[in-house]
């Protein structure tokens, strides 16, 4: 009996280390949650002014989770106060070393240079780009606010500059050392003699002219933000937003609410033309078109321009996300996207290419090419797509026609494309994008959606394309 009990324990224990080890192939759950809660602690303490006595969690966990909730307002998260796996998410992203201190774009006190005619120095260099290089990174970086403000920047080369720009690794004795690989970037000062104004970049980090790694200009015309007195800002599209996101450094343009907040400081450009930015989406704003809608696990992801907003179906609010935030390889503005719950897989579609994610991920070998698929050359991008679970078929639109295609064969079916009109009385005008839920299709084209009854194939009202957002 004795052994027989032991032999059970033996087994049972067997077991659980099989799925655990499944689940988590390098680490039990324990691990993981204290990897978080430690990874929580440092965050909070760098950017949310944290105050710990080592023994946070057991004598102060309310105000653990009161910075947490004030982080999760930030970043327009849910807000829970717990350290939930969106949380982490973002806590683990590369970002800048500035803490977060209000939600508005200008440092408390409004420092700010009284000159408009500001020097700067490159004191030292990285070895991981070319000199010229790193000039041209550290001076279009500059250009970017001075093309928007009456600021000037002047290239020094010796004595002491406004703005002196480094390369430093660990602890370079400015009271804020950096943490080796990723996490913090860079930091800068706001304006002030000495150590004012002056940008520090990791020499931990791959610094980069193009995308792989991270890319110097981005990264310093964030810092250089902070030199001129802007803080960080809660939009998820401006430049002073706290994470690092991989923007095309070739057609970056500078969002209008990092002009608001400089110009804020500095006054307008003296340039006769206003300069503008690309703005971020306000939810309820009837401009706003969608350019591809899917759902994903019961969430609706509305995808518009560099943004995409999540509907969670338990909240009444959506949340607004910077594509290259969450998928940094993908492109903006993308054009079609559906879920195949099968596979449980969302497939994204811009121009030829198509890209299929698995929760974070890119799957391996994407993006593939719509050809692949079956699509003859004339087809040059897909407008939208849905799923259609019942037949296992998923519809393309493309122009006032659509295609079919059978995911278990793999391929286009046959007598398509068909006319949209047709197949679905009431879709007359062009297609932007549409998504299934509860029997329903929801078409959407410019301003407004169809509710199109897949049963009865009629469409049931028309509404407002916001609708889904609570607008
Ligand atoms: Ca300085
Ligand atoms: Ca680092
Ligand atoms: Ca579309
Ligand atoms: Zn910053
Ligand atoms: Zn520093």
């Amino acid at each position: 009996m004795r052994v027989d009990s032991r032999m059970n324990h033996l087994l049972v224990l067997l077991l659980f280390s099989v799925t655990c080890s499944y689940a988590f192939p390098a680490a039990t759950k324990a691990d993981i949650e204290e990897k978080n809660i430690q990874l929580a602690e440092t965050y909070l303490k760098r950017y949310y002014d944290l105050e710990t006595d080592g023994k946070l969690r057991r004598t102060n966990a309310n105000s653990f989770s009161e910075k947490i909730r004030e982080m999760q307002e930030f970043f327009g998260l849910k807000v829970t106060g717990k350290l939930d796996s969106e949380t982490v998410r973002v806590m683990e992203q590369p970002r800048c070393g500035v803490p977060d201190v209000a939600s508005y774009s200008i440092t408390p006190g409004r420092p700010a240079w009284d000159k408009t005619d500001l020097t700067y120095r490159i004191i030292n260099y990285t070895p991981d780009m070319e000199e010229a290089d790193v000039d041209r990174a550290i001076a279009n970086a500059f250009k970017v606010w001075s093309d928007v403000s009456p600021l000037k920047f002047t290239r020094i080369y010796d004595g002491t500059a406004d703005i002196e720009i480094a390369f430093a690794a660990g602890d370079h004795s400015d009271n804020s050392p950096f943490d080796g690989p990723d996490g913090l970037l860079a930091h800068a000062f706001q304006p002030g003699k000495g150590i004012g104004g002056d940008a520090h970049f990791d020499e931990d980090e791959k610094w980069t002219k193009g995308t792989n790694g991270y890319n110097l200009f981005l990264v310093a015309a964030h810092e250089f933000g902070h030199s001129l007195g802007l803080s960080h800002s809660d939009d998820p599209g401006a430049l002073m937003f706290p994470t690092y996101s991989s923007d095309d450094p070739n057609t970056f343009r500078l969002p209008q609410d990092d002009i608001n907040a400089i110009q804020d400081l500095y006054g307008a450009s003296i340039n006769p033309v206003k300069p503008t930015g690309p703005t971020t989406p306000t939810i309820c704003d009837s401009n706003v078109i969608f350019d591809a809608i899917t759902t994903l696990r019961g969430e609706i992801m509305f995808f518009t321009d560099r943004f995409f907003w999540r509907k969670h179906p338990q909240t009444t609010q959506a949340e607004l996300n910077f594509i290259k935030s969450f998928w940094p390889s993908l492109p903006t503005k993308i054009e079609a996207a559906y879920e195949n719950p099968e596979t449980d897989q969302i497939l994204l579609f811009k121009g030829s290419k198509y890209w299929a994610l698995n929760g974070y991920d890119i799957v391996n070998g994407y993006p593939k090419s719509i050809y692949q698929l079956g699509f003859p050359k004339t087809v040059k991008k897909i407008d939208a797509a849905v799923y259609i679970e019942e037949k296992g078929k998923t519809y393309f639109f493309v122009g006032d026609k659509y295609w079919s295609y059978d995911e278990e064969r793999k391929a286009l079916d046959k007598s398509f494309p068909r006319e949209i009109a047709e197949d679905f009385p009431g879709i007359t005008q062009k297609v932007h994008a549409v998504f299934q839920k509860n029997g329903f299709l929801y078409f959407f084209s410019g301003r407004w959606q169809y509710e199109f009854n897949i049963a009865s194939k009629r469409v049931k009202r028309v509404m407002k394309n916001n609708s889904w957002l609570g607008c």
